[in-house]
Order: structure tokens, then C-alpha cells, then sequence
């Protein structure tokens, strides 16, 4: 009995592995193994030779089991510190590029970051609102009745609701004013805004697309005029165009303001390639004037001491222009490879002291 004790227990603290510990199981403690053969050898021998041999083979049993279950724990520690110390991550390793590559910024984002950033430097801050309106924000609120020819001319898309509450928002914003009127009716004068964003006309071809954005400017105080909307836009454009760029006010007409102005940019045409802020030339970009006082009277301000002047202007236009992007309507084709090529670094974010674009 010693000597199997010690055959067995010498062979356990020798096993390299679990595979080895586990062929010693089967040969010790096996159903066929050495301690069961001697086990049905109890069955030949006298009551009390029987009394010592069998509590003896079960006690050599279990101390077997016992040093085999000790020496696989003590094998797995030792194989989890050979893995600790062979096996490392360097984490301040650069990540594997994935797939295609990081997305861009599309050029519209681009665009009116930039805008934002030069507003925003002017003391202009942004100001958002719904893309489904009322006829009342977006229609009379901005002197535009029911009558007017302006409202056909928009080519409205209206929405059908089925709740038939023709009261409720039904109408997908033709321009972002009705955000002006309704940041008018929350803040009050005076007041200074943006409001970059997309807007919806039926009309599609070459140069319209059904979805395209707008930037809206307000500026209401007690003593604003035309001369401070022609600073602001002649800055605006020379910040964005990174060049001293001229601009033209021609006499027109708009429902929301009095007088009106288009204002065209400076530009000239060379080797049939257009260049923004020189040569004798003019561009038209945007559209202006003086608030009406009916539609200050609209957002609940009182025209009789505030007035202020308004703007509007595409963002996809001024984004070809700057980035010589020749066809309006690959902007919402989202074609990856317009997009790798026209887009732009997604962390890049423009300021005016790191520079606007690059
Ligand atoms: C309020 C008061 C006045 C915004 C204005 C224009 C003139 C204009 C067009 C330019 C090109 C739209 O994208 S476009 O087709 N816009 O000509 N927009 S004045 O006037 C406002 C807006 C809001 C409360």
C-alpha cells in the first residue's frame, strides 16, 4: 500500500500537464485502475484482514484524487502566469484603419460651420426651429397672405394630415424665417441671429433641388440701418472667401422687407475660371433689406422703437463657389466617392484663428 501511495503521489508532483495527470487518474483511480484491481481483491480475503485493507484503499483513493485535483490547480496557475508574461498589448499602439477609411464632413456641414464661426465672432448667435410649420409662421407672419402671388411662387409643399387638424403644422418651411419670427416671439429685442438650416421647394433641375439650405440673418436694435447690413455682409463674404471681397446692392423687392436689396458679389472670369473678391464682375448671392415693420409687429416686438435688417442666402451655392463644386445636385446623391472628394476631415473644425478651411 505504501509503495503505491508513493508510486502514484511521485507521479502527480512530476505531471508536465493535464494531459499526463489525467493518463495517471485512469492507471491509479480508474474503474480498471490499480487501486479498484486491489479493491476486488477485499472479496478473498479474511473479515479482519478486510477490516484494515479496505478503509486503507479508500483512504489511499482519496488522497490520490486529492493530490491530482492540487496539482491541476497548481498547473493551470502555472500556464495563466506563462500567458501573463509572454502574452502583452501595447495600447499605445495607433488603431487598425477599418473599412474604407474615416467619414468626411459633407461640405454643407463644412460650410456652415464656417458661417456660424464668422457670425458668431460678429456677436450673431445661431438660432433653430421646426422644419414642419404653420402657414401662419411661415406665410403671414412674414407679410406673405393668403392671396399674395408669393405663395405660389414658393411652390409649397404642403403635407396632409390625418388628423385633419388644419390648424396643427402642415406646411415644410419654404426658408428659415419663420425661426426668426419665432426666436423674435422668445427673446424679444434686441437681437442678433443666424439661422442656418434646410429648407423645401417643389422645383427640380439643374440648379434646384426639392431640399436645400438656407442661412437667414436678423439683426434688430434701436438704430440699425443699411449701412450696418453692407459692413456686415462685405465682412461676412471677405471672412469666408479669405480675400477682400466687394459687394453690389441692386434695388428689389420682398415681401418681409422694405427697402430690398439683391447683393451681388465681386468676381471676375478668368480662362473661363470664376474667382471670388476680384476683377470687375459681379455675382448675385443673397437676398436683404430693412425688416418690414408689419412682420417685427408679427414676432410681438414693437416696430416703433426696433428695427433691423434681414438677409438670406444658400449655403450649397456659397459652397460651390468657395469649393469649385460644379454640380448642386451630387450634393444629395450621397455618393461615397463625391463624398471622399469634396468632403472634409470630420475633426477639422473651422474657427477663425486656426483658419477656416484647408
Ligand atoms: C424675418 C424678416 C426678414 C430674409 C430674407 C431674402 C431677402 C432672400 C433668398 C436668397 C436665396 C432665399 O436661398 S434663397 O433662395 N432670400 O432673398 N431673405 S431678405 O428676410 C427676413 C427673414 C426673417 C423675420
Amino acid at each position: 500500500m505504501d509503495d503505491l501511495k508513493a508510486k502514484y503521489l511521485g507521479q502527480i508532483a512530476d505531471a508536465a500537464d493535464e494531459s499526463a495527470l489525467e493518463t495517471i487518474r485512469v492507471t491509479a483511480v480508474g474503474k480498471k485502475g490499480e487501486v479498484a484491481l486491489k479493491m476486488r481483491e477485499l472479496g478473498k480475503m479474511t473479515p479482519e484482514e478486510r477490516q484494515v485493507a479496505g478503509p486503507a484503499l479508500n483512504a489511499l483513493k482519496d488522497e490520490i484524487n486529492s493530490a491530482i485535483v492540487a496539482k491541476r490547480a497548481g498547473l493551470a496557475d502555472a500556464a495563466l502566469d506563462e500567458r501573463l508574461r509572454t502574452e502583452w498589448l501595447d495600447v499605445t499602439l495607433p488603431a487598425r484603419q477599418r473599412g474604407h477609411g474615416q467619414g468626411t464632413m459633407h461640405p454643407v456641414s463644412q460650410v456652415t460651420e464656417e458661417l456660424t464661426a464668422i457670425f458668431a465672432e460678429m456677436g450673431f448667435a445661431v438660432a433653430e426651429g421646426p422644419r414642419i410649420d404653420t402657414d401662419w409662421y411661415n406665410f403671414d407672419a412674414l407679410n406673405i397672405p393668403s392671396h399674395h402671388p408669393a405663395r405660389a411662387e414658393m411652390d409649397t409643399f404642403y403635407m396632409s394630415r390625418a388628423d385633419g387638424d388644419n390648424r396643427a403644422p402642415n406646411v415644410l418651411r419654404t426658408h428659415t424665417s419663420p425661426v426668426q419670427i419665432r426666436t423674435m416671439e422668445a427673446k424679444g429685442a434686441p437681437l442678433r441671429i443666424i439661422c442656418p438650416g434646410g429648407v423645401y421647394r417643389a422645383d427640380y433641375d439643374q440648379t434646384h433641388t426639392p431640399m436645400f439650405h438656407q442661412v437667414e440673418g436678423l439683426a434688430l436694435d434701436r438704430d440699425i440701418s443699411m449701412a450696418n447690413l453692407k459692413w456686415t455682409l462685405e465682412e461676412f463674404f471677405s471672412a469666408f472667401f479669405e480675400i477682400d471681397v466687394k459687394t453690389r446692392f441692386r434695388a428689389s423687392h420682398f415681401p418681409f422687407t422694405e427697402p430690398s436689396a439683391e447683393v451681388d458679389i465681386q468676381c471676375s472670369w478668368v480662362d473661363g475660371q470664376l474667382r471670388i473678391g476680384e476683377g470687375d464682375g459681379w455675382m448675385e448671392v443673397l437676398g436683404s433689406g430693412m425688416v418690414h415693420p408689419s412682420v417685427i409687429a408679427a414676432g410681438g416686438i414693437d416696430p416703433e422703437e426696433w428695427q433691423g435688417f434681414a438677409f438670406g442666402m444658400g449655403i450649397d451655392r456659397i459652397a460651390m463657389l468657395k469649393y469649385g463644386i460644379p454640380d448642386l445636385r451630387a450634393f444629395f446623391d450621397s455618393d461615397l466617392r463625391w463624398l471622399r472628394h469634396y468632403g472634409f476631415a470630420s475633426l477639422d473644425m473651422p474657427n477663425l484663428h486656426g483658419g477656416l478651411s484647408r
